[in-house]
């Protein structure tokens, strides 16, 4: 494999994609080796098939405010890649989205859902419009905009959306209101469903707690456990939500959460009430954590700064892409961080991630530590294909299996002759042979 080659064509062809360029990166460098170990995979152009979307749809999502002003937002679905199952990714909303960021997520998600064990292909979806200050109707006509063009190209074995940063239960309801009455048919069409109309259990923790579980795992490979240690985290969203939440119940202690506008340092714990204070901050699509510091007195604000920069002996951030770069990393590292665990997609820098294995800390990639989300929307989708649903205690043993099995799959693929484990190379390979040699079954298409 020429890699320098395949991204500068890359390159060319979609010119200021950074985020694209930089998961495909990755990727490659995980893969020459196995790749070119096997030649089957070259006469079968799986790179040029791989790092290209099957299909992109770009559209006008025209609504209406509160005042009667007309507003146009641009939405897309990115189908990229459904060798082992119908595409399956979430849907963002947020004002920073466009191609490179949707390209870089589906990419990401063809082989985050291939370590899921489940048949699901990669896609990814959203619009650049801004929730925060947003009223509920608002929202509500946003989702029926956007699902009026969507819905031409999703279906239960075809395409099926989720939530993502800005998407989450409100806005699945919405979206899947409106699918409904456009194809008079109630089917598993989205995951993250309303638990009284065909969702699962455990959808809204999952990928917090499958983030925990994760670095349960990583952490036992050493001999220690999450039981008495100090952990960073990042975002107060869905995600940060159910990895604080799985925290504080195996026995460590949550000292930050962070927003758009700087972070809180809470030395006294992030628990109990403080937990369900996030939600409440969450629904007030305000965009700001700085009141959780009015709330509770041992909770200290910090403006525009980044929570990398506190004792801790765990970082798992949980906001967005790239919020954690090689200054970061250092400032960690000084700190005494042993384990880092991304429960956001790509949240750490390259040059981070290069730190922390020069440094020999425990890194885990989003695609294998946020896994948990997309497998129990898997779940989900078993469910609604077999008209059933599954308790709590049920889903939850299914998810922590899969992140074991996950585990699993970067210990045996991401194995170091000196014994230490390199699980972004592991997750890669892994996720990789499966799409890889489900693609060469299928022929060339
Ligand atoms: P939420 O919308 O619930 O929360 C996202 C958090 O990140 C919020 O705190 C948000 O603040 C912050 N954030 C978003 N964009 C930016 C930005 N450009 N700069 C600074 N902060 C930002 O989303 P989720 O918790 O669902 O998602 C968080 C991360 O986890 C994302 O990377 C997502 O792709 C990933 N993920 C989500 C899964 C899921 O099932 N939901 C599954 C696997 C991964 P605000 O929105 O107020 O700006
Ligand atoms: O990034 C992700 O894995 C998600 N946002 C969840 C996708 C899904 O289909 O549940």
């Amino acid at each position: 494999m020429d890699l320098e080659k395949i991204m500068i064509d890359l390159e060319k062809h979609y010119p200021g994609e950074t985020e694209y360029h930089q998961a495909v990166r990755e990727v490659l460098e995980s893969i020459v080796d196995v790749y070119n170990q096997n030649p089957h995979f070259e006469s079968s152009g799986i790179i040029e098939r791989l790092i290209e979307p099957d299909r992109v749809l770009s559209f006008k999502v025209p609504w209406v405010d509160d005042e009667g002003r007309v507003h146009v937002n641009r939405g897309y679905r990115v189908q990229f890649n459904n060798a082992i199952g119908p595409y399956k990714g979430g849907l963002r909303f947020h004002p920073s989205v466009n191609l490179s960021i949707l390209k870089f997520l589906g990419f990401e998600q063809i082989f985050k859902n291939a370590l899921t064990t489940l048949p699901m292909g990669g896609g990814k979806g959203g619009s650049d419009f801004q929730p925060k200050g947003k009223s509920d109707k608002e929202i509500m006509r946003f989702c029926q905009a956007f699902m009026l063009e969507l819905w031409k190209i999703i279906g239960p074995e075809t395409d099926v959306p989720a939530g993502d940063i800005g998407v989450g239960a409100r806005e699945i309801g919405y979206l899947y209101g409106m699918y409904k009455k456009l194809t008079h048919e109630h089917t598993g069409i989205l995951t993250g469903k309303g638990l009284n109309w065909g969702g699962s259990l455990i959808r809204p923790e999952a990928t917090g707690f499958g983030v925990v579980y994760f670095t349960g795992e990583m952490l036992a490979t050493k001999g220690l456990s999450l039981e008495g240690k100090t952990v960073a985290v990042s975002g107060f969203g869905n995600v940060a939500w159910g990895a604080v939440t799985k925290l504080n119940e195996l026995g460590a202690k949550v000292v930050t959460l962070s927003g758009p506008d700087g972070y809180i340092y809470d030395e006294a714990g992030i628990s109990g009430e403080k937990i369900k204070y996030m939600l409440e901050l969450r629904a007030s699509n305000e965009d700001v954590v700085q009141p959780f510091a009015n709330e509770f007195s041992s909770a200290v604000f910090i403006r525009d700064k980044h929570p990398w920069e506190v004792k801790c002996d765990i970082a798992i951030p949980c906001a967005t892409q790239n919020e954690l770069d090689a200054d970061d990393a250092s400032k960690l590292i000084n700190n005494g961080c042993a384990c880092v665990c991304e429960g956001a997609n790509m949240p750490c820098t390259p040059e981070a991630i290069e730190i922390f294995r020069k440094n020999k800390i425990l890194f885990a990639p989003g695609k294998a530590a946020n896994a948990g989300g997309v497998a129990t929307s898997g779940l989900e989708m078993s469910q609604n294909s077999m008209k059933i649903m599954w308790t709590r205690e049920e889903v939850d043993v299914r998810l922590h299996q899969i992140m074991s099995a996950i585990h699993k799959s970067c210990v045996k693929n991401g194995m170091k002759p000196n014994g230490e484990v390199d699980y972004v190379k592991g997750a890669n390979i892994a996720g990789f042979l499966k799409v890889a040699n489900a693609m060469i079954d299928q022929g060339i298409v």
